[in-house]
């Protein structure tokens, strides 16, 4: 096979945690580099005054790991702005939140040119690459422009948004045509694809083949739907580490006999974390015999704290925990406990398995990886009741959890208490049938699967409908 070049905004890879990744995308990207050998490139989260282009070569076991450093103006621009500011509200149909500014668009533009310029240092002509998320659409466009005909794949991490929503961005029709200069654009779901396919039928009168080939601005990608998975492997020997089950242990201890719920999530308003303590409230009003004898653990890491919409939401949970917990909490009883710090992937399997139930309830979420984790980590013979939302990715994979709408309090506050007082024999019959789905569509499945379709390389097909001229 072919040597393997992943880009994304940041590399998940690093000595500084004993060469192991952190984190749904980077694990995803791990796996799939240390068994092709590959280069992984991408932003090193530093800045430096005056952009040089300079890389920071290292070797991790098999994977070179090359970054380089951006200037502020880039950071403020590109990654604060243009990615976290327009792009993830947008895509997350936050319009309320999407700031649509020139400079932010002309910094997202200088970025992946810049990436482009550097990766090209490192591209040998055999090389597969896969470029990953929101931040670098552009980037294909940006290499092709350099001379580079290798194969190139993309994968969205995060929903595509509809039509009506999409075209509100100032460049949409730019930003679409990007997606053409790659041979393969991968999505988590079929409804993201489909939101997809719908604004090239309804904006450009085009129709995508069977096979997933479609041909406009010149050029000809395939479309594809590649749910990402997890390791289901690494998370049996997880769970049995030592680590592992003193976290469990600890947990089980603290809980002195109560149910635990639990939330993991990264700190974005994506998550729904604040109708989740809503919904937790509402269930404590209208279950009264359920109190101080269930308790709510939300651990949710701090992420993209520069953004002040991430800072305005970390304001009102806080107060919303803080009520909660004033209201119902006994002297030796705190209904909810939030946390923000940061737990290693083992303990949180620990921590997992100690739980009776798992709200997982983002308002809207390219996939997420929790709720597979939290399946993956239950003990076989007792397991816990994952509640999921219907607005994750996961949901469509994972229909034996207990679906919940996440806008309607009344409907989570019922799955709560259906969660909590659930059979033995329900409870197994469920975590079977969801354990089975994460083993048939695990991460190698997802890698194997989108790196074999992108070895396919599209070819033109004669039922496309053609749209003329070139990119915008
Ligand atoms: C994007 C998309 C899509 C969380 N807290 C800790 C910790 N985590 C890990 C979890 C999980 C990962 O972070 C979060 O992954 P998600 O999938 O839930 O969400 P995003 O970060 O938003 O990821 C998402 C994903 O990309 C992959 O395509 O599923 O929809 O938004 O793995 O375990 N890990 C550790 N300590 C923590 O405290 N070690």
């Amino acid at each position: 096979m072919s040597r393997l070049v992943v880009v994304s905004n940041r590399v998940g890879l690093s000595r500084d945690v004993g060469g192991g990744a952190v984190g749904g995308l980077s694990a995803a990207i791990t796996a799939a580099l240390r068994q092709n050998q590959g280069v992984w490139f991408g932003w090193s989260g530093e800045t430096t005054p005056q952009y040089t282009g300079q890389l920071s070569l290292d070797r991790i076991g098999d994977v070179t790991v090359a970054k380089v450093d951006l200037e502020p103006q880039d950071v403020e621009d590109y990654y604060n702005g243009y990615a976290n500011n327009t792009l993830w509200p947008l895509f997350h149909n936050r319009l309320d939140l999407t700031n649509f500014s020139r400079a932010y668009a002309a910094g997202y533009a200088r970025v992946n040119q810049r990436f482009a310029e550097a990766l090209q240092a490192l591209i040998a002509p055999g090389d597969t690459l896969w470029i990953h998320d929101y931040h670098l659409i552009p980037l294909a466009a940006e290499l092709r422009k350099l001379g580079c005909t290798n194969r190139i794949g993309f994968f969205l991490h995060i929903p595509w948004p509809a039509r009506q929503l999409f075209t509100t961005l100032p460049s949409h029709e730019k930003l679409v045509a990007q997606l053409f200069d790659y041979d393969l654009v991968g999505f988590h779901t079929a409804e993201w694809l489909s939101a997809f396919t719908g604004y090239l039928r309804n904006e450009k009168g085009l129709e995508v083949g069977d096979d997933g080939v479609v041909e406009a601005f010149g050029r000809t990608t395939r479309l594809g739907v590649f749910p990402i998975g997890i390791h289901t492997a690494d998370f049996a020997s997880e769970n049995a580490s030592e680590a592992s089950i003193d976290a469990q242990k600890r947990t089980e201890k603290s809980l002195a006999g109560r149910q635990m719920i639990i939330g993991v999530d990264r700190l974005d308003y994506s998550k729904g974390i604040e109708e989740r303590f809503l919904a937790y409230e509402q269930y404590l009003q209208d279950h009264s015999e359920a109190r101080e004898k269930v308790f709510m653990l939300q651990i949710a890491t701090l992420s993209r704290d520069a953004v002040e919409a991430y800072q305005d939401m970390r304001n009102r949970l806080d107060a919303i925990a803080g009520r909660i917990n004033g209201h119902y909490g006994t002297l030796d009883w705190v209904p909810l406990r939030y946390v923000n710090s940061g737990y290693r992937q083992d303990e949180l399997a620990g921590i997992y398995r100690a739980a009776r139930a798992a709200l997982i309830t983002p308002l809207r979420d390219g996939m997420n990886l929790v709720a597979k984790e939290y399946v993956a980590a239950q003990d076989p013979a007792d397991p816990g009741v994952l509640i999921l939302s219907r607005f994750a990715g996961a949901a469509a994979q994972m229909k034996a959890a207990l679906i919940v709408n996440p806008y309607d309090r009344d409907e989570m506050a019922e799955a709560i208490h259906r969660a909590l007082t659930m059979d033995l024999t329900e409870r197994m019959l469920r975590w079977r049938e969801l354990k089975a789905g994460l083993d048939a569509e695990n991460l190698d499945h997802w890698w194997q699967g989108f790196l074999e379709a992108l070895a396919d390389r599209p070819k033109p097909c004669p039922r496309m409908v053609r749209v003329g001229g070139t990119a915008p």
